[in-house]
């Protein structure tokens, strides 16, 4: 049976601090997001945009950034993707910056309840984006999203999937971290988070480390994939508001998408941060088409 693959645009940067991550949707389309999927053979539906407020670059408060805003934002995202998944579709999120995770992952988490499937998120990052209101040095939501889904961000933020937690901490693996602030650090321990962080990967490899990140993955599984381009090392993925260099090759990250295509169980996808006003000639939109290619099977010698 061809999957649809349902693109969704949510052209913001209302969670971030550096501008431009709004133009990463039509920076995927440029890049020929949708004409890769479908040369693939997957059938591809483009929703075109969402619709919400502008970004007001306004201070923190209360240590949050445009909370109304990235509340307005995340409720969009949270009632097209839940549409789009009780259709028997694939949400892929054009982000827009990672603050968007909350709806999307939201919708998903609570379509897996009703659908008794057993949630996997990979979250694909240099940072952790553990940090809550009371820690943030930013107080920029897009550091905050796995803490929200844990049911420990802001009250208008959590509780969307109709549980106080969208995610148990044994839901999500960290894969390519290597920026984490002290307090994050503190939670990450606290909460007990499964991280695979880049001396893993340097220690283990690509292979190994995501063997074991999926060893429990299997037919009752729906796997989301969080994909923030700052995971890649910058000097490969320019085009990203907050680059963290020494991240992995272009190669273990190939590997990394071709081993979750190969568990058949990849349900639901967010693709963010690209921030096309800092990027070279579109190039960590391109790449960001090949990795979306290669998670949804494509490879060398098949498709
Ligand atoms: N940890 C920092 C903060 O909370 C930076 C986090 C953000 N950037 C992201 N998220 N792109 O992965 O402000
Ligand atoms: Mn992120
Ligand atoms: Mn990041
Ligand atoms: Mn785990």
């Amino acid at each position: 049976m061809v999957r649809t693959v349902s693109l969704i645009g949510a052209p913001t940067d209302v969670g971030a601090s550096v501008r431009g991550a709004g133009m990463g949707p039509d920076a995927l389309r440029v890049a020929g997001l949708y004409e890769t999927l479908t040369r693939i053979g997957m059938a591809v539906i483009d929703h075109g945009n969402l619709a919400g407020p502008p970004t007001p670059w306004a201070p923190p408060q209360g240590g949050v950034r445009h909370l109304e805003e990235v509340v307005a934002w995340n409720r969009s995202v949270f009632d097209r993707v839940a549409a789009v998944l009780a259709a028997g579709q694939v949400p892929l999120l054009m982000g827009g910056d990672h603050c968007l995770a909350i709806g999307s992952i939201s919708a998903v988490a609570r379509h897996c309840r009703y659908a008794k499937k057993k949630l996997r998120v990979l979250w694909l990052d240099a940072h952790s984006d553990v940090n809550n209101p009371a820690i943030s040095p930013s107080g920029n939501v897009h550091g905050m999203p796995v803490s929200c889904l844990l049911g420990q961000g802001p009250s208008q933020l959590v509780g969307w999937s109709g549980q106080p937690a969208a995610l148990a901490p044994a839901d999500l693996d960290f894969i390519g971290i290597r920026s984490v602030d002290a307090d994050e650090k503190e939670a990450i321990r606290e909460i007990g988070l499964s991280v695979y962080d880049m001396r893993h990967i340097d220690e283990h490899g690509m292979r190994n480390t995501m063997t074991e990140a999926l060893q429990d993955v299997d037919e009752d599984t729906h796997l989301h994939v969080s994909f923030d381009l700052d995971c890649l090392d910058p000097m490969d993925a320019p085009g990203v508001g907050t680059g963290v260099r020494g991240g992995p090759t272009y190669r273990e990250m190939q590997l990394c998408m071709e081993m979750i295509a190969d568990t058949g169980r990849l349900g639901s996808l967010d693709v963010v941060e690209i921030n096309p006003a800092l990027d070279v000639r579109n190039r960590t939109a391109e790449l960001a088409v090949d990795f979306v290619a290669s998670l949804f099977g494509a490879s060398t010698l098949a498709r």
